[in-house]
């Protein structure tokens, strides 16, 4: 029998006045077994390192093959998956902690980047094929999510864990002002077909 991987998904708490965030909103409606992994679902703080550390602890126990973490991104139309982190916190708005980190590094001393280690490609290609506007980013920005992602980069850097990052537009209901918005039935599609990829 093929053996079953494991995949570590997470999604952020709403943050910066949003009573909802789509992230965890697809995160928790996706199935619980897609193509060859078992999922591992995780709502995860949005705070700067706070939201990393517990990420970093679930992984303990759960021995993960892929960690994949889905964020928010008001203002994209496109289901993002991102190709890199950078060693920055620039907050425009504070966390839901009330940090605001401007100009500090994530981890002091560490390299300036990191890419990260799922095929975006592949996953931007999946997401597409279904119909859904899908693209590639090459930036996650300064704020939790980058935080998030650049801590995972680094602890599992040159290890057999691969690490991953989507961001996912507002839904139609939190687009204001002409922003885009997605259906969450797409951004779970758009999900679904991603994971097929990885
Ligand atoms: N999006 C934010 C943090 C949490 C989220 O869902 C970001 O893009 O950094």
């Amino acid at each position: 029998m093929k053996q079953e991987k494991r995949l570590l998904i997470t999604g952020f708490e709403p943050f910066g006045g949003e009573n909802i965030n789509p992230s965890w909103e697809a995160v928790a409606a996706l199935p619980d077994i897609i193509g060859d992994y078992k999922l591992i679902k995780l709502q995860i703080p949005t705070e700067f390192d706070h939201a990393a550390c517990c990420v970093l602890d679930k992984a303990v126990s759960v021995i993960p093959d892929v960690i994949l973490c889905i964020g928010q991104a008001g203002g994209r139309s496109a289901v993002t998956p991102e190709a890199v982190a950078i060693n920055l916190r620039e907050a425009s708005i504070p966390d839901n902690a009330g940090n605001k980190p401007v100009n500090v590094p994530v981890i002091a001393g560490e390299r300036e980047a990191y890419f990260t280690t799922v095929p975006i490609r592949q996953m931007t290609e999946a997401i597409r094929a279904c119909g859904i506007p899908g693209s590639l980013s090459y930036s996650a920005g300064t704020f939790v999510c980058n935080d998030v992602l650049y801590t995972l980069l680094h602890h599992y850097y040159e290890t057999r864990t691969r690490i991953g990052f989507i961001h996912v537009p507002f839904l139609p209901e939190q687009a204001r002002n002409n922003e885009p918005g997605l259906p969450l039935e797409q951004i779970i599609q758009a999900l679904t077909a991603a994971i097929t990829a990885l």
